[in-house]
């Protein structure tokens, strides 16, 4: 039996990075294998995007942020305002998903018209034994979570109330410019 999922990912700061980021999701559980398609268009061209799904460890539903998000009203959603909606980075869609290692260097890079495609299968049984030792439970709990797409180029000028660091990473590479809710089909 094959489980299906899928998100419209819809943009978000769009009118403060220049472009509004859109696309797709599908996700198709077949047997032991996750298998993950997104498209994305209108992207911040030429740009490494981070991508997660991002949800609530304690069964809490997720949900897109939007600029009612926006706080400290600097014009900009960061990554810590949208938890309060959305929860906490759960799994990357990187070249390792089952590793959930979320700062690294391997997510997929958009095009010089801002387009990129991501493709993975990826082993449920090591995905699910991985999400338990770090959340306590092996399920993945799909429609329950919200897709993120993060990212615009270093040299974008963003104002120093923006948060969102994760290592040497800072927040152009975290800031987000996609979402959407994982509904199951
Ligand atoms: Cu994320």
């Amino acid at each position: 039996m094959t489980q299906k999922y899928s998100a419209e990912i819809v943009p978000l700061n769009e009118e403060k990075i220049g472009t509004a980021a859109h696309g797709k999701a599908t996700f198709e559980i077949v047997g032991d294998i996750l298998k993950i398609h997104i498209s994305m268009k209108d992207t911040p061209k030429n740009t490494q995007h981070w991508e997660h799904f991002h949800g609530f460890p304690d069964g809490k539903e997720a949900q897109i942020a939007t600029k009612a998000q926006d706080v400290n009203g600097d014009g900009f959603v960061d990554l810590p305002e949208t938890e309060s909606v959305s929860g906490t980075t759960m799994v990357p869609f990187d070249a390792a998903p089952h590793d959930m290692n979320v700062p690294n260097d391997t997510y997929p890079v958009s095009d010089e018209n801002g387009s990129f495609e991501y493709e993975k299968e990826v082993p449920l049984n090591k995905l699910q034994a991985k999400f338990k030792e770090v959340f306590g439970t092996d399920d993945l709990e799909l429609d329950k979570r919200v897709i993120y797409v993060h990212g615009v180029p270093e040299d974008l000028e963003l104002p120093d109330t923006i948060a969102g660091a994760v290592g040497h990473y800072d927040q152009h590479v975290t800031l987000p410019i996609a979402v959407g809710k994982i509904v199951k089909d």
